[in-house]
């Protein structure tokens, strides 16, 4: 990815695929551990902005290649309204969440990057059977954008219960703290996991 090469990057893909690797393993134990390599290296001055940024644009290819590897038949768990908070532009975490949701049998209605609370309330007053709320925020100091977006939702009178989650929230304190029900985590199988819990809730 570092090196700009899609059709290496593709191929070592291909090669886990064929050895019985399921897609979002490719996620978990490939993408996003490198991503997150590179963002350290690029931390500690070790890469440039645009090394990082070559392996981004890789990585988004490489999510369009696999992505429909992860539709799956059968009736939807549940609508899940997710995107980022307003002004973070880490699209990529919610295209990886988004297809390891939709892999897991739930109905994701991905709004991406710098999502405004407007688009959060629209897709989740209007969709059906809607689990969850999930709004994603990538690097620290997001409290205020993910404050106001969490309290236009419930300014709204949203129904489904509202996650905050990504690396810039910390904990499960901290979504409370923000007004969320609940934290979904640092990754797409803690945000899975809060999903499932959910479900359980629902069925109890
Ligand atoms: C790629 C990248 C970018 C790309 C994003 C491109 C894109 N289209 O997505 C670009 C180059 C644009 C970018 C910009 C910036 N970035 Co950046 N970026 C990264 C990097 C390398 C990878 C992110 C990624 O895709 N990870 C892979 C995904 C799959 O994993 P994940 O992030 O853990 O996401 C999971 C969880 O968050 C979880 N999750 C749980 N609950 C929920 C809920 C929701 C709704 C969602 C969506 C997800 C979610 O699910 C996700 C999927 O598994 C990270 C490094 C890292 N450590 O992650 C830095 C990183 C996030 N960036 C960082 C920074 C500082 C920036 C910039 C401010 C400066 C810069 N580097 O240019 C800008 C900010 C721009 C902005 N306003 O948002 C810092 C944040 C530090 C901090 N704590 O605040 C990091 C950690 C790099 C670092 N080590 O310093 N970045």
């Amino acid at each position: 990815m570092l090196m700009g090469d899609e059709s290496g990057a593709w191929g070592v893909i291909e090669e886990a695929l064929a050895s019985g690797s399921e897609p979002t393993f490719i996620y978990t134990e490939l993408l996003a551990p490198s991503l997150r390599s590179i963002g350290e290296e690029w931390e500690a001055g070790n890469r440039s902005i645009a090394e990082e940024h070559r392996a981004t644009q890789v990585a988004n290819r490489l999510v369009g290649r696999i992505g429909p590897r992860f539709a799956r038949r059968g009736p939807s768990r549940g609508t899940i309204v997710l995107g980022l908070a307003p002004g973070d532009q880490h699209s990529l975490t919610a295209a990886v969440l988004s297809d390891v949701l939709r892999n897991s049998g739930f109905e994701p209605i991905n709004l991406g990057a710098d999502t405004p609370a407007t688009s959060f309330i629209e897709m989740a007053s209007s969709a059906d059977r809607v689990l969850a709320v999930m709004v994603g925020a990538t690097t620290s100091g997001s409290d205020k954008v993910l404050l106001e977006v969490v309290g236009a939702l419930r300014t709204a009178r949203i129904d489904a219960p509202i996650l905050v989650g990504g690396r810039g929230v910390a904990d499960e304190a901290h979504a409370q703290a923000l007004g969320a029900d609940g934290w979904s985590g640092h990754s797409a199988l803690d945000a899975l996991g809060r999903l499932h819990d959910l479900l359980a809730a629902r069925t109890k």
